[in-house]
């Protein structure tokens, strides 16, 4: 960051939210990031679901841009949402999925996407799910003070989280440092196993692996048989903090509510507000009212919840008049995945082609989380900006990751060179006036892909693939003729995967 051009973002905000900001200022527009979890590409109708109805995600690809070829970093949560919130590759830094008490993983010596955006004036906030750790390495973190490092400390004004995920303990909301409606009498302790967690004075819930049918609201299909809260088995332990659990029918709820005091609150001056549902992971638990509003079950009823969520916050910004000039980014943090560790009735069936009953959730691409087919990464990606974006789609090949350096250029914010050293400013496809994007991606599951074009290359995989190609093979697929990658093309043409293989290990160094 150059100092001066520092200082005058600086004053030019200051001066503008002294004056009391006026929707119309082009420079500074809000940013609201609606992500989602396992949300597939084709789980919106406007990218070919026909068995799940989502109107308000499908009004907002509308009236902005749908990006076919849009995609998350990774084909897991925590690498992608370490991505997207640093610009930087989640594989240097060996992030995977996190265990529940896992420490923060974001360095906070990095620049993230919330510090840019208040370097550029802005207020910023995350409500959500938040997996990206805790707490410092080494240090058990007091789920009875104040819980941190976290969001905070790497740049958030604002935060209020479903710590881990849904599906992993702690049960509880963590509104910046604390723990929401933790009674001082019932302490929480959270740990790996049942004896981290028998603490004197306080109550562990029921163990899964012992009581499997304190798992009342369905039985978990793999793991997810450590405590059971809510009569779901959760992954980790947990005792005590009752009064502070969450219901998992309601988090999308609270979720609203939290997001429709904080835009009530932040109109006056920029936000930029990461809101991240914890809709459709697992245990998908929507709410009641949207029982039956799909013939899928939790899954597709779990949709629609996240889609009225969708419809929530576009009205909110409508009832404050900010809609023209709020970027709208809608996305999601991985592929779709079926059975994940929940008998709650969605199932993969692969004999009827790779879908539930129908549905299949990433269209006509392969695979879904977890995997480095295109289902892994190819995520839903829309973006709308009524005062400067022109409603349409777009081919663009174009990443989250680059969220940082995009809105660097747009905010006329100078990165320096140690900073989102991954990420690539093409705001210009973002904005749809570019309509190739980027020439070279990586593409991110346990192993790495380089995507050029309709080409992509997958490096030798460690672990074996579900279409029965060989573990150590390099693959070379043509998406256009092959979107299924099906038909291995590196003996007929191996000059070009000298050049990709090539150009990804160069990629890999930095
Ligand atoms: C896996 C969990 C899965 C899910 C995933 C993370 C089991 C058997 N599976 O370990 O249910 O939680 O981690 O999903 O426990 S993600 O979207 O947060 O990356
Ligand atoms: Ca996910």
């Amino acid at each position: 960051m150059k100092s001066a051009l520092f200082l005058m973002t600086l004053l030019s905000a200051g001066i503008s939210i002294a004056a009391g900001r006026q929707p119309t200022d082009l420079s500074r527009p809000n940013v609201v990031v609606i992500y989602g979890d396992d949300v597939g590409f084709a789980d919106i109708g406007v990218n070919g679901a026909e068995m799940i109805p989502t109107p308000n995600i499908d009004r907002l690809a509308a009236e902005g841009i749908n990006f076919s070829d849009g995609h998350s970093s990774a084909a897991t949560c925590t690498p992608s949402r370490f991505s997207m919130l640093t610009g930087i590759h989640a594989f240097r830094y060996n992030a995977r999925v996190l265990p529940p008490d896992a420490p923060l993983l974001i360095p906070l010596d990095k620049l993230t996407l919330p510090q840019l955006f208040s370097r550029a004036g802005y207020q910023t906030a995350v409500i959500g799910k938040w997996h990206l750790g805790i707490g410092t390495p080494g240090k058990k973190v007091n789920w009875n003070g104040d819980v941190k490092p976290g969001p905070i400390e790497i740049g958030f004004d604002y935060s209020f989280l479903l710590p881990s995920t849904n599906d992993r303990v702690p049960c509880v909301f963590l509104k910046n440092h604390r723990v929401l409606n933790l009674d001082p009498a019932d302490p929480l302790y959270v740990g790996k196993t049942l004896a981290d967690v028998q603490v004197p004075g306080s109550t562990p819930y029921p163990d899964g692996q012992t009581n499997r049918e304190a798992m009342t609201y369905y039985q978990s299909t793999h793991g997810h048989d450590n405590s059971v809260i809510n009569g779901i088995g959760r992954i980790g332990y947990q005792s005590g903090g009752k009064a502070a659990l969450w219901n998992d029918e309601t988090i999308s709820d609270v979720f609203v509510d939290e997001m429709k005091a904080y835009i009530a609150d932040h109109k006056d001056a920029p936000f930029f507000l990461y809101f991240a549902s914890q809709d459709v992971h697992v245990p998908r638990a929507p709410n009641p009212r949207f029982k039956g509003a799909t013939k899928l079950g939790y899954r597709g009823d779990a949709m629609v919840q996240f889609d009225w969520t969708v419809g929530q916050i576009l009205q909110t910004l409508e009832e404050h008049g900010l809609s023209e000039n709020t970027i709208v980014i809608f996305s999601s943090d991985n592929g779709p995945v079926y059975d994940d560790g929940y008998d709650d009735g969605t199932t993969l069936k692969t004999s009827i082609g790779e879908n539930d009953r129908g549905h299949d959730a990433s269209g006509k691409w392969s695979g879904g989380k977890y995997q480095i087919y295109e289902g892994g990464t190819r995520v839903p990606l829309i973006i709308k900006w009524p005062a400067r974006i022109k409603p349409g789609t777009s081919d663009a090949t174009v990443n989250q990751i680059d969220f940082m350096a995009s809105f660097a250029e747009l905010l006329g914010v100078e990165l320096d060179d140690d900073e989102g050293i991954d990420s690539r400013n093409t705001l210009d496809a973002f904005m749809g006036r570019d309509s190739e994007g980027l020439e070279y991606m990586i593409e991110e599951a346990t192993g790495l892909a380089l995507r050029n074009g309709d080409w992509k290359y997958i490096e030798p995989q460690k672990v074996k693939y579900p279409k029965g190609l060989a573990p150590f093979d390099a693959t070379l697929f043509n998406l256009k003729d092959d979107p299924a990658e099906t038909k291995n093309l590196a003996d007929q043409y191996p000059e070009k995967v000298e050049e990709m293989s090539k150009l990804l290990e160069k990629m890999k160094q930095h």
